[in-house]
């Protein structure tokens, strides 16, 4: 199906198969029962019509099952999405402004931009308000729609997860050139998303390489392993329960050994497709904040839990840095 970019997309996904199972479940059920009864008791088999007056007991159930069928589609959507609604600790707020027909971002030092940048991982708060007509802001990879509308602001909370270049749209018809409301939301690391916030001016697109990203220079397995137990944040990895998954020695666990690391490449997985990855801040966070998007070779998605929500931003840091060899 079409791509979806963060856990939420997952979910309404989810949500939208089993609502649409239920649906063509009684679609089936009930034209093969409609037709049933046509055949059955047309005028030639059935020529003396028969009068039903009622069953209590039969219509009680069909209010009831429907009640809890219906009821359990609406808490599908809702628990997700309401917990969506609430995220107050978001990590940045961007003013989102739709007009006849463009959109326009504002990041929080000001800057603006017309095609909607943000870094991997984070939880953003959209705000949201129009100059003119209403128009409704749609990021299908996202599964988000908000209407933006003239004279109150309305807000998107996003958690993109997936680097990558997405398409926003207008979703609600908004005049000649509607058509026209169409811009890209481009999901970046996040070193490479500050560097383009504090004046770099060239636009990130979803795979800028930066010159600033710090490397794990290779190194000699022992010398890193010794670097790693030393280092003064050493404790974080048993703070976040890292080391019952991955050992600092080289034995292998449920995960790679971090002394695997020493070596400053690593054999991934990308949507399949083999490649070796030099290992460096990005790949870090990364591999930290979004587990499954780079899956080492040998082991399996869905094991290693996220750090997001969970971790400060000087401790996500801080493990970057130890894992780096940085002291
Ligand atoms: C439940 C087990 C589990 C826990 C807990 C866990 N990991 Fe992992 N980790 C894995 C597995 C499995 C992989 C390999 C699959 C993958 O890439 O997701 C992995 C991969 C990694 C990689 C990529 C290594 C490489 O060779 O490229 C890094 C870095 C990493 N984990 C760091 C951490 C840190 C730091 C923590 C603690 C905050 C942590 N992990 C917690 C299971 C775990
Ligand atoms: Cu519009």
């Amino acid at each position: 199906m079409f791509e979806g970019a963060s856990y939420y997309a997952d979910k309404v996904d989810t949500t939208m198969l089993i609502i649409v199972g239920i649906s063509v479940f009684f679609l089936i059920g009930i034209v093969v029962a409609m037709i049933y009864f046509v055949v059955r008791y047309n005028h030639k088999r059935n020529p003396v019509a028969t009068q039903i007056k009622g069953n209590n007991l039969l219509e009680a159930i069909w209010i009831i099952i429907p009640l809890f069928i219906v009821i359990g589609m609406f808490w599908l959507g809702w628990k997700d999405f309401s917990r969506l609604r609430k995220i107050t600790d978001y990590a940045m707020k961007i003013e989102v402004t739709g007009r006849m027909w463009k959109w326009d971002f504002k990041y929080p030092n000001g800057k603006t931009s017309d095609t909607l940048y943000v870094p991997v991982g984070k939880t953003i708060k959209l705000e949201m308000r129009s100059v003119d007509v209403n128009h409704a802001f749609f990021i299908p990879a996202l599964r988000m729609k908000e209407d933006v509308i003239a004279s109150r602001n309305t807000y998107m909370i996003i958690e993109p997860q997936k680097l990558g270049e997405y398409d926003i749209a207008c979703a609600e018809y908004c005049g000649l050139n509607h058509a026209y409301m169409y811009t890209k939301l481009i999901v970046v690391p996040e070193d490479v998303f500050d560097a383009w916030l504090s004046g770099d001016s060239t636009a990130p697109s979803a795979t800028t390489p930066t010159p600033t990203i710090a490397r794990l220079e290779p190194k000699n397995e022992n010398e890193y392993i010794k670097l790693i137990r030393n280092n003064k944040n050493f404790d974080l990895l048993v703070k976040y329960a890292c080391v019952s998954c991955h050992t600092v020695d080289g034995s292998k666990n449920i995960g790679p050994s971090f002394a695997k690391l020493a070596s400053g490449k690593t054999d991934v997985m990308r949507d399949g497709k083999k490649m070796t990855i030099d290992i460096d801040a990005k790949y870090l966070r990364t591999a930290l904040l979004e587990p499954d998007y780079e899956i080492v070779e040998g082991y399996s998605p869905y094991t290693m839990p996220t750090l997001r929500g969970r971790v400060s931003e000087n401790d996500l840091q801080a493990i970057i840095d130890l894992l780096l060899g940085k002291n």
